[in-house]
């Protein structure tokens, strides 16, 4: 979707959409090559200039993302069953993902006339007015785990922000973002202002962060591929939003409801296979509790009923592709060999539906340690470790003990150890009691290697505004060189 119409890629060239959980080739997106990113990237710059959304009125910008979240909200079931297909996540989950994605668009839209500037009086009788201006062009990249939710975070505050937006999605789940670009633009977003290329990471992605003329870029992926973007984005000096991946701790202190604290640990790493930027991936569990605890753990892990995703009752789907797979096995079969004691999950029998597609069991791996490459590195998958602590120190340091700080869980009935750890844990997010929730009224981001800047709430439009200092003399300017 380039400058409000769909066209073909320049290359003619297409890319194969594999349904996850069948291995059936379904579809085909465009390949996008960097000739189109360059078109994209123009078209974005003209409309820009053109002012037509730049310098919209902010309330009219709101009603226009108002009328795209009820568009979206109109179309929720097809979106849904069309990310279920591309991404192998369970219907119910889809849906979520949907209506989350309304949601991210009606608080955004609220928001675009609430975009202030300060006013100040400073030294020498002058008076200074601090103007928020949109950034430019924005260039967003976005990952395949939750394709239209996480790329609504990223490309809600900067339409509410007056940007021009060349998005490119995830090569493996491309659909509903090429769907909601076409909603966007029915419901008034002016051509040229939200456009949408498909591609490759290297064809499509790479020049996207390499382009001279994106004033912004904002990525959400792994570490590896983020290091690369930043490293582009140094040479153009310009700024970069990042969201990277995690290894967050979710601690269990002795005095936590277990049912509670195990459900919540359950649906903190099983929720979208595992395949979760935020997902608690380590358990951390207090010795007094880690038998019981642990037990229940696995009762529940085995009770999620891993079906087709488009089966009402599926509560796990499958994962995206045949090498993410083979990584998530990889790693379950490396912390076996480091000492882990693997108490449930692993492949699944080879057969019925686990016969086509990319399935694996939600999987728990007990006696982890802090040096073992499962503890520090992430899996992103339906893996969770469990390490033992006995004094609450010592739970505080293992949290800490990775180079990432994207988010964190504690289960207690203690006020001082809730808001020991709401205060003592690298992380960006924090939950007490609860996990995985991530409201789009509160900013959304890592600290360490997990990312800078952040996604949701007001925060997220400061990625997508520069500030612009005007000075008023009040008195007549003083001539400094005068005789
Ligand atoms: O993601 P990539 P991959 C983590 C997770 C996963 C690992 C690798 O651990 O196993 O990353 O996943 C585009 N220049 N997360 O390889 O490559 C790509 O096309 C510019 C965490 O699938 O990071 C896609 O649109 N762009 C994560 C986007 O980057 C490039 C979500 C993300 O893909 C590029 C996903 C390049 N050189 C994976 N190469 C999270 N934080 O939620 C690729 N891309």
């Amino acid at each position: 979707m380039i400058d409000g119409r769909v066209v073909s890629p320049s290359t003619g060239a297409t890319l194969p959409v594999e349904d996850p959980a069948t291995g059936e080739i379904f579809a085909q997106i465009p390949a996008g090559s960097p000739e189109d990113i360059d078109r994209a990237v123009r078209a974005a710059r003209a409309s820009f200039t053109a002012g037509t959304w730049s310098r919209a009125d902010p309330a009219h910008r709101g009603r226009v993302l108002w009328a795209f979240a009820r568009a979206i909200r109109d179309e929720a079931e097809a979106l849904a069953w069309l990310e279920t297909r591309d991404s192998g996540k369970p219907i119910a989950e889809a849906r979520a993902d949907i209506v989350g994605t309304a949601e991210i668009l009606e608080y955004y839209a609220g928001l675009a006339s609430q975009v202030f500037g300060q006013t100040t009086r400073v030294p020498g009788n002058s008076f200074a007015t601090v103007i928020r201006e949109p950034a430019g062009v924005v260039g967003q990249i976005t990952p395949w785990n939750f394709p239209l939710y996480v790329g609504a975070w990223k490309f809600a505050p900067a339409l509410c922000s007056g940007c021009s937006v060349v998005l490119k999605p995830s090569e493996l789940t491309s659909l509903t973002m090429l769907a909601a670009a076409e909603l966007a633009l029915a419901a008034g977003v002016p051509p040229g202002v939200f456009n949408v290329v498909c591609g490759t990471g290297a064809e499509a992605g790479a020049p996207l962060a390499e382009h001279r003329d994106v004033d912004v870029l904002a990525f959400t992926g792994g570490a590896v591929t983020g290091r690369k973007v930043l490293h582009a984005r140094a040479d153009r000096l310009r700024p970069t939003q990042l969201e990277l991946g995690g290894k967050s701790p979710n601690i269990v202190f002795d005095d936590a409801d277990l049912e509670r604290a195990s459900a919540g640990a359950a649906f903190g790493i099983f929720y979208n296979q595992g395949e979760n930027c935020n997902a608690g991936s380590r358990l951390l569990v207090q010795a007094g509790i880690y038998e019981r605890f642990v037990a229940r753990l696995v009762e529940r892990a085995q009770a999620i009923r891993v079906l087709p995703p488009l089966d009402e009752r599926s509560q796990m789907g499958a994962l995206i592709s045949a090498a993410h797979l083979r990584k998530v096995a990889g790693y379950v079969d490396v912390g076996i060999l480091e000492g882990a004691t693997l108490l449930c999950g692993g492949p699944p029998p080879a057969e019925g539906h686990f016969t086509r597609g990319h399935w694996y069991l939600p999987t728990v791996l007990a006696d982890v340690k802090p040096e073992h490459r499962v503890f520090q590195e992430e899996i992103f998958g339906p893996v969770v470790t469990v390490t033992k602590f006995t004094e609450d120190d010592e739970a505080i340091a293992l949290a800490n003990a990775t180079e990432f700080g994207l988010a964190a869980g504690a289960w207690t009935s203690s006020v001082q150890r809730a808001l020991r750890c709401s205060q003592e844990l690298q992380s960006g997010y924090v939950w007490i009691n609860n996990y995985n929730p991530t409201p789009v009224e509160v900013p959304f981001g890592g600290v360490k290697s997990s990312g800078f800047g952040r996604d949701c709430g007001p925060q997220a439009v400061d990625t997508y505004t520069t500030w612009k200092t005007v000075l008023w003399a009040l008195s007549p300017f003083d001539d400094w060189y005068k005789q």
